[in-house]
């Protein structure tokens, strides 16, 4: 485990693939692989990041390395007990690029059954509004990584109170700054401390 951590902070993409792909073949565990090797070599990038030890190139190289093994752990970790869960709506909000998070909570809500319309990053209130009208969503899933961009989550909310269709919807957030105690202040239905989390959330609000 300890060689995926270090692929992903070196942005070793090749090394990275082969170290996943012979995990998978031994038996390991897609969600140990993930919590333990992915993400826990994403959060020593950040760590790095923040002490500036590591830069925007570096951190970026790290960034793909990390998707890459995502997409192979992809069909190991989406389980497809269910479908028919209804629409939901995804995007990283207005101003922040991070989507790295948004991607993995996406694939395990479409493998719990959710339909995914996923706008991206960068997206603006309108635009959610806009695609929950358009699918008839019954979910609306919002990421934000930045402590800047946390407050657009509350100007989306707004943007469905506004136009009379709050109450058709329920809205989860996340993120790293993102905190359960954020979700209640502004009155979002439900926060992912992680994607499981998430996916578990999703879920009973929409039972
Ligand atoms: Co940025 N960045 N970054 N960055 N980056 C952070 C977030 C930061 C904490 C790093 C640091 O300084 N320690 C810091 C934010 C500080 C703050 O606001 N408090 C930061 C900064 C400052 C910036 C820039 C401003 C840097 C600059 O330009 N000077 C800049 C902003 C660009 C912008 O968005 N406008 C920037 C840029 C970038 C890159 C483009 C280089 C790259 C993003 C690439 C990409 O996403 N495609 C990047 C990265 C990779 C990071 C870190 C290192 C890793 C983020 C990540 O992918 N983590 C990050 C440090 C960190 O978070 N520790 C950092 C792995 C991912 C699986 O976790 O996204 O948290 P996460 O998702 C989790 C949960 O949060 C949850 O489930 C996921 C799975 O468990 N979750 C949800 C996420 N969304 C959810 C939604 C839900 C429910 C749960 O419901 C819908």
């Amino acid at each position: 485990m300890q060689d995926i951590v270090n692929a992903i902070v070196t942005g070793d993409e090749d090394k990275l693939k082969l170290l996943v792909f012979e995990a998978i073949n031994r038996g390991d565990d897609a969600g140990d692989i993930m919590n333990n090797g992915l993400i826990a070599g994403m959060n020593i990038v950040g760590e790095k990041m923040e002490a500036e030890d590591m830069f925007i190139p570096e951190v970026l190289l790290s960034a793909r390395t990390m998707t890459a093994g995502v997409d192979i752990l992809k069909p190991h970790l989406a389980d497809s007990d269910s479908d028919g869960l209804g629409t939901a709506v995804f995007g990283t909000v207005q101003g922040d690029l991070h989507d790295i998070g948004k991607n993995l909570v996406k694939m395990l809500i479409q493998g719990a059954g959710f339909t995914v319309i996923d706008l991206g990053t960068d997206v603006k209130p309108e635009d959610f509004l806009d695609a929950a009208k358009k699918n008839n969503a019954t979910l609306i899933g919002m990421s934000a990584l930045l402590t800047t961009t946390m407050p657009m989550m509350k100007q989306v909310i707004e943007a469905f109170k506004s136009a009379g269709l709050r109450d058709q919807v329920k809205i989860i957030i996340g993120g790293a700054s993102v905190t359960q105690e954020y979700a209640d202040k502004i009155g979002a239905d439900g926060y992912g401390h992680d994607a499981g989390s998430a996916v578990r959330i999703a879920k009973s609000l929409t039972a």
